[in-house]
């Protein structure tokens, strides 16, 4: 084994410049060319190549440092291979000249910075300006999660990230640090894996909402059973071969007439000018279950397309989602939510509002009861409903007759209500 000491090449007319991060750690398996420091000086940022593989023995440096050309950055412990033994500890006039060989590019300001994805050796894309934004606010750009291309960090990534990991206290921002009181593997062995990126994506978007939104959910029970025949009983005229339409196409058309009844639910809140927006159009988000994580694509116009219509819409959207072949922009843009339960089982739930919408309506399985009717039981299908809204822009009243009038676009004289 050798001992290679990685110093700070050749950085042009910089001087003193400030090391805002250090991008691995001591025993770190590192491959040539992965970034060790990041650099930033008033005008521009850059991430330092490593020019050797190797294993990280011993930091130099730490974040705050002031580094000049040939300042040690760290040592790495490498095999000893023809190349690297040019390169010994004796020899560190040949290691800055090979440093200069390899001088980074020092980037302006609004340029992107081409980093190696987040996943690699623990580095982050991000502008200065923004790595400036969250080192004044006191985050860690790397805990960050990008939602830009290749993981880069915006400064809206930023906001959310503070927001989810901020509580405010009587005017007061604390911390919001759970630490706990013995760790996880003095009780027994553990494992630790990372988050995924859709759902490191969805944390912060689901904290702000469950802390930020005044929630109330209200469960109702809905008789189905008219509309389960009709469902079970849909053919194709040319072809006389069943149709299959889940359940949730009907949700969807009801949702669709009982946002056209109730256009508070329909809006979202202007917390800048004070207004409500009411939405005149009518695109329903679809929590879908994706091995990825959670995601909630719009299905647009959902007033415009028949029962058919919508199932087929459902099948595609969730096949991109899970093939990861979504638009962006298919998130954004939506009236309500469904989350829709049905498919895997139980009953009621706490579906947690998207904002910037101010519902979401919760789907169980439907089940068989059996009730008394006309002085005769009778089994029934029924299906439980979970609605949360937005109390600041929706009051109980409304949120129960929101819920009847659901029951009634399902219920028996479903075929009625949704030909409207
Ligand atoms: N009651 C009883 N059966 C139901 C039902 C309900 N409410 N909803 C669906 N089903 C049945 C369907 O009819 C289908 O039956 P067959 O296999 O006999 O045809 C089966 O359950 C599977 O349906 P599905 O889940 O594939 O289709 P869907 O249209 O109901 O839902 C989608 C589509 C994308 C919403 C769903 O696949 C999914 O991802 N669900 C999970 C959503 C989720 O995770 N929500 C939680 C968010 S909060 O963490």
């Amino acid at each position: 084994m050798t001992s290679t000491k990685i110093l700070v090449p050749d950085m042009g007319d910089f001087k003193d410049v400030e090391v805002i991060e250090v991008l691995v750690k001591e025993g770190q398996q590192i491959k040539k060319n992965d970034s060790l420091i990041t650099l930033e000086s008033d005008k521009s940022s850059v991430e330092v190549p490593s020019t050797h593989e190797g294993i990280v023995e011993k930091i130099k440096i730490k974040v705050g440092n002031k580094v000049n050309q040939g300042d040690l950055i760290l040592s790495l412990k490498s095999e000893n291979k023809t190349e690297e033994k040019k390169i010994s500890v004796n020899k560190e006039q040949k290691i800055e000249k090979k440093i200069e060989d390899k001088k980074p590019q020092v980037i302006k300001t609004k340029e992107i910075i081409p980093t190696a994805p987040s996943s690699q050796s623990g580095t982050k894309s991000a502008s200065p300006k923004v790595r400036k934004f969250a080192r004044e606010l006191g985050a860690n750009v790397l805990e960050i999660p990008g939602s830009q291309r290749a993981g880069r960090v915006s400064e809206e990534d930023v906001k959310n990230f503070i927001r989810s990991q901020v509580t405010v206290n009587g005017g007061r921002v604390e911390k919001k640090i759970h630490k706990e009181e013995y760790p996880h593997e003095e009780f027994g062995e553990i494992e630790l894996k990372d988050i995924p990126r859709v759902k490191k994506l969805s944390g912060p978007q689901l904290v702000r909402s469950w802390t930020e939104i005044p929630h109330v959910t209200q469960h109702e029970e809905i008789d189905i059973t008219e509309m389960e025949q009709f469902r079970s009983s849909l053919y194709d005229y040319y072809s006389g071969e069943m149709i299959k339409v889940t359940p949730l196409a009907f949700i969807s058309k009801a949702l669709v007439s009982a946002l056209k009844a109730f256009p508070n639910f329909n809006a979202s809140i202007d917390s800048i000018h004070n207004k409500i927006i009411y939405k005149k159009y009518f695109h329903l988000g679809f929590a879908v279950d994706t091995p990825h994580g959670l995601m909630v694509p719009k299905i647009r116009n959902v007033d415009q397309m028949s029962i058919k219509e919508i199932g087929e819409a459902l099948k595609k959207t969730s096949k991109l989602c899970r093939e990861l072949k979504i638009d962006k922009k298919e998130f954004f843009g939506g009236s309500m939510t469904i989350s829709s339960l049905g498919g895997i089982g139980g009953t009621f739930f706490t579906p947690i509002i998207n904002p910037p919408e101010v519902a979401i309506l919760g789907v169980g399985k439907s089940f068989d009861r059996l009730i008394k009717l006309k002085g005769k039981i009778v089994s029934r299908k029924i299906l439980p409903i979970s609605l949360s809204y937005d109390h600041r822009i929706i009051d109980g009243a409304e949120g129960a007759r929101f819920c009847v009038y659901l029951s009634e676009c399902l219920g028996k004289d479903f075929a009625f209500k949704l030909a409207v």
